[in-house]
């Protein structure tokens, strides 16, 4: 099924400061938001103001600051909490609690038909409010599904906007998650939103089959950063789409992807992760002769994405034991050096044998291929 609907709520000031290693300031935050604004992400979701007094004070700041995208906290599913998320002036209230039979009684002891009438309660407090609402069950994978459909229906019926579905633990393999979405989207005519987590390296794979399967909304943080290894990878998440409906994200500021990585990380004082998708360093760089070779002649060749879509360079390596004489002649060439064949290819020969001693840096491969040129 072709996805019809995607939004983005972004989550880096909510689940990403339960990254181990995140504590952002307030100059942070604002610094987070105004760049993902100019991104165009379609949600940003904050902190509970309950967490902490700054992350109160830091809520109701940002909800009086001018920006395009919307802005939600994430509560607790009681009138208390929803009464003072509202109050903070955002513009919608994402609610969660926990479904599971291993959550429910370490969470809030509650039963199914408890957790629908308080979440009927919540739902109402927040619609009459005003403000968008979004009830989310936790540990939904690990929840019993005909609970899930009788507290699903119950929520949509008491007018929520959105209901959302969370593999809390990361446990769901992709069509788990695209079976349990088409059960939701058959029972209810809201929206529905997807929460990934990575343990088990899925989250990207589960959020697509979630859309595959109906689902409108994914939430993502900056270089996935949450809870134990983290959620959806905005740019990840921007790369999976851009090959599947280019359609859903080529109104993003993609080319900010890259700086959107490096201010988090330098934020968190990280490096940006070598195999994170766009923006690891390396995304770009093509090293084994066979690979530049056909690069140079066609770069779909091995790319399925444009690096300059996303404000990167393509990268042809060169200077190592693996290299062809293609990408030295290419490299030759950029330097206004002519070899014939015979000469490139006995160049060629001097860098794999100089090569395994370890890579060449650029000077000194340049150097070589300077020192062979024609006479
Ligand atoms: C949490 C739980 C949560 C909530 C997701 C959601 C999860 O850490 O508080 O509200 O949809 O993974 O279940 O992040
Ligand atoms: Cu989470």
């Amino acid at each position: 099924m072709s996805i019809t609907s995607f939004r983005i709520i972004d989550s880096t000031l909510r689940e990403g400061e339960q990254f181990a290693l995140a504590h952002f300031t307030v100059d942070e935050k604002l610094a987070i938001a105004a760049a993902l604004d100019r991104f165009g992400v379609d949600y940003m979701e904050l902190t509970s103001p309950l967490a902490s007094p700054q992350s109160e004070s830091d809520l109701r700041r940002l909800a009086g600051t001018e920006r395009r995208f919307r802005l939600l906290t994430h509560v607790r599913c009681n009138l208390d909490d929803a009464r003072l998320a509202v109050d903070t002036g955002v513009d919608g209230v994402d609610v969660l609690i926990a479904t599971s039979s291993r959550l429910r009684p370490v969470s809030h002891g509650m039963s199914i038909d408890e957790i629908i009438e308080v979440g009927t309660a919540v739902v109402g407090e927040i619609r009459g409010a005003g403000r968008e609402a979004r009830f989310s069950t936790e540990d939904s994978f690990r929840s019993d599904p005909d609970d899930l459909v009788r507290i699903y229906r119950a929520i949509d019926h008491a007018g929520v906007d959105r209901v959302g579905l969370a593999d809390t633990v990361g446990v769901a393999t992709p069509s788990q998650v695209h079976d349990l979405v088409s059960l939701v989207r058959r029972n209810v005519g809201c929206d529905i939103e997807f929460h990934a987590h990575d343990d088990t390296g899925c989250a990207v794979a589960n959020a697509l089959a979630a859309l595959e399967a109906g689902a409108t909304h994914v939430d993502t943080t900056i270089l996935g950063i949450g809870e134990r290894n983290g959620i959806v990878p905005l740019s990840a998440m921007m790369a999976r789409l851009v090959t599947v409906q280019p359609e859903l994200v080529e109104h993003y500021r993609l080319d900010m992807l890259p700086e959107l990585d490096a201010m988090l990380a330098e934020m968190l004082g990280v490096a940006v992760p070598f195999n994170a998708a766009v923006t690891a360093p390396t995304a770009f760089h093509h090293k084994a002769g066979m690979h530049t070779k056909a690069v140079l002649l066609d770069p779909g060749a091995y790319e399925v994405l444009d690096p300059a879509q996303f404000g990167r360079e393509r990268s042809i390596l060169a200077g190592h034991r693996l290299a062809g004489r293609h990408a030295i002649g290419d490299r030759a060439s950029s330097l206004g050096v002519r070899l014939d064949d015979a000469r490139l290819r006995s160049l060629t020969a001097e860098v794999k044998r100089r090569g395994d001693d370890g890579p060449l840096d650029v000077a000194t491969l340049d150097a070589l291929i300077v020192s062979w040129a024609q006479p």
